[in-house]
């Protein structure tokens, strides 16, 4: 152990630990900006010196590695004028849009400026003037709002490995963009959003719908109805100020009702259908020696990076469409009929953790209802920001129940949200339709937790099923590689494009980071054992969806709404 002195405390910390760290150890919060633990440590934007005893220069806290007797002091008139500076020398460079800018109130540069009580800028001079780029249906890049930071290079590359994003030109002209400054959609780019949830400021942020949906809900002629992704209700909470891990099922229904939503829906409805679908379509596959492993396609992120980066293997994919879009394409037929309104009157709004949602929702594809299935995406923070235009908190709102017959789920549908939900919920389902037994446990507890590939072979039957299932794009590839060199014998692979799974996604409330990844998980769980019913076959809407409409897993009809195919 390494043993030194910060703020006249002792503190006795592991070799290599860095000072923040053995700072963190004590208590002592030392300020960062370019920091993201784990994923940008880089000591770039300053903001974190320190005075280290015996040292000619104020050293950088996030890197530098702690030494024997060290003496360090973190708040000393010295430093704290040096991270003034600092501040100053950044807000120079940016544009002072606090009233108007989606962050307010969220944004760390903002945040810092009033920790030092900054009152004025002294340096006045050339601002960055790169342009917006919109050209996305999912994220918006403002580099004028942006730190330089490279906290959106680094989950990009080392977390997505999808490298997006990068630094180029040198000095004032730095900026983070796509190579040569290309538009985001012309990239590569996933939309999964991560970039979003780290940026600091708002130089890069969601699409904002929300005028869409006032739009609609403002208009007579339309029946607007809302599905809610599962996790939204274990994240929706942090946009009002409620602790991470708050539940807010109820209260998000009741909120939604009160926007003027002519019905509130779940997607974990569909969840329940997904997993009728891809247990057959997966039992189908292994009876008629079809392609496996098969894997799970209900992340979009996922499934753009399969499609630019695996083209190969896009037959492994399963045929199903995401539940978002599987409610979209039953809500304009299945649910139109039954309620005999009109499809072309009726408009499906999503609330999503995620951005690629809204890609998603616009691809060609999506439309098999004979109009596009899913008007309008919204993330976590939008709705979030819509209950705040409508001043309702719904902390303070009783809980009510969602509207039937779309709105009524099993728990297996709601742990979709988190990492090994998915293949959770399916186990729960393959293995009594396999063996006709009940399950004595239904908890796939070797599905559960954030680690990035999680491996394991389940007995159902005779059948040892093998089973992955990765978290982040970056642990995706570590899987995908071992399948394209014929190296993996697993039937079946769960693959969420997001750390954590969805609750973790894109769409997330700010900040999103392990800590509170690992709440919502564990909100998810707690939700899941609340449910009356947990296996998506017990779900009487789902069996009388079937009985009244689609008749069969993977009969014609479901081919026709909520089947699809990929493009190479
Ligand atoms: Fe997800 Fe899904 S779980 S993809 O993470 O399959 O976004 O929550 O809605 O469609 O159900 C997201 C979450 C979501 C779909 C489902």
């Amino acid at each position: 152990m390494i043993t030194l002195t910060i703020d006249n405390q002792k503190v006795a910390v592991e070799p290599g630990s860095t000072i923040l760290e053995a700072a963190k150890k004590l208590g002592i919060n030392i300020p960062t900006l370019c920091y993201l633990k784990d994923i940008n440590v880089i000591g770039a934007c300053r903001i974190c010196m320190v005075e280290v005893q015996g040292a000619r220069t104020f050293v950088p806290a996030c890197v530098a590695p702690v030494a024997e007797g060290m003496v360090v002091r973190t708040n000393t008139p010295a430093v704290i004028k040096a991270r003034k500076l600092v501040l100053e020398l950044i807000l120079s460079d940016h544009p002072m849009e606090c009233l108007t800018c989606v962050r307010n109130q969220n944004c760390e540069l903002q945040k810092l400026a009033e920790q030092f009580g900054i009152k004025e800028v002294r340096f006045d001079g050339a601002k960055t003037e790169y342009p917006i780029d919109d050209s996305s249906p999912a994220i918006i890049r403002d580099p004028r709002k942006c730190v330089l930071c490279r906290r959106c290079v680094a989950v990009c590359s080392n977390i997505q490995t999808v490298n997006a994003l990068t630094a180029q030109e040198r000095g004032f002209d730095t900026l983070i963009a796509p190579a040569f400054n290309e538009k985001l959609a012309n990239m590569e780019c996933v939309q999964c959003g991560q970039c979003s949830l780290v940026c600091p400021t708002a130089a890069i942020q969601e699409k904002d719908d929300i005028d869409k949906v006032w739009a609609a809900l403002a208009d007579p002629k339309k029946h607007v109805v809302v599905q809610t992704a599962p996790a939204t209700r274990v994240q929706l909470g942090e946009t009002m100020g409620m602790e991470p891990g708050s539940i807010v099922t109820g209260k998000m229904v009741a909120g939604l009702r009160r926007l003027g939503f002519n019905k509130v829906f779940d997607t974990d409805f569909t969840a329940d259908l997904t997993i009728l679908e891809e247990g057959n379509e997966l039992l189908q596959r292994i009876k008629t020696g079809g392609v496996l492993p098969m894997i799970t396609s209900c992340s979009p992120g996922w499934i753009k990076f399969a499609e630019h980066f695996y083209p190969d293997l896009l037959p492994h994919l399963s045929t199903c469409k995401s539940p978002q879009q599987m409610f979209g394409a039953l809500a304009k037929t299945y649910y139109a009929q039954k309620e005999g309104i009109d499809p072309a009157d009726i408009f499906v709004v999503s609330i999503m953790p995620c951005t690629a949602k809204k890609f998603e929702c616009q691809r060609p594809e999506m439309k098999d209802s004979g109009y596009q299935d899913v008007d309008v995406v919204l993330t976590s923070r939008e709705l979030g920001r819509m209950f705040k235009q409508a001043n309702i908190n719904i902390a303070e709102l009783p809980e009510e129940e969602y509207d039937a017959p779309l709105g009524i789920s099993t728990g297996a549908g709601e742990i979709f949200g988190a990492t090994g939900g998915v293949m959770e919920a399916a186990l729960r389902t393959v293995y009594e339709v396999v063996t006709g037994k009940e399950l004595d446990n239904i908890n796939f507890v070797e599905c559960r937790g954030l680690t990035g590939v999680k491996e394991a072979t389940i007995q159902v039957g005779d059948l040892p099923v093998k089973i992955a299932i990765t978290n982040g794009l970056g642990n995706a590839r570590k899987v995908l590689d071992k399948v394209r060199a014929g190296e993996a014998d697993y039937h079946f692979i769960e693959i969420m494009c997001c750390p954590g799974g969805c609750i973790g996604g894109g769409g997330s409330p700010i900040p999103t980071n392990t800590e509170i990844r690992l709440k919502r998980i564990d909100a998810t769980y707690t939700e899941d054992e609340r449910m009356v019913l947990r296996k998506s076959h017990e779900n009487p809407a789902v069996k009388a969806l079937y009985e009244e409409f689609l008749e069969k897993p993977l009969g014609h009809k479901s081919h026709e709404l909520l089947h699809t195919h990929y493009t190479p």
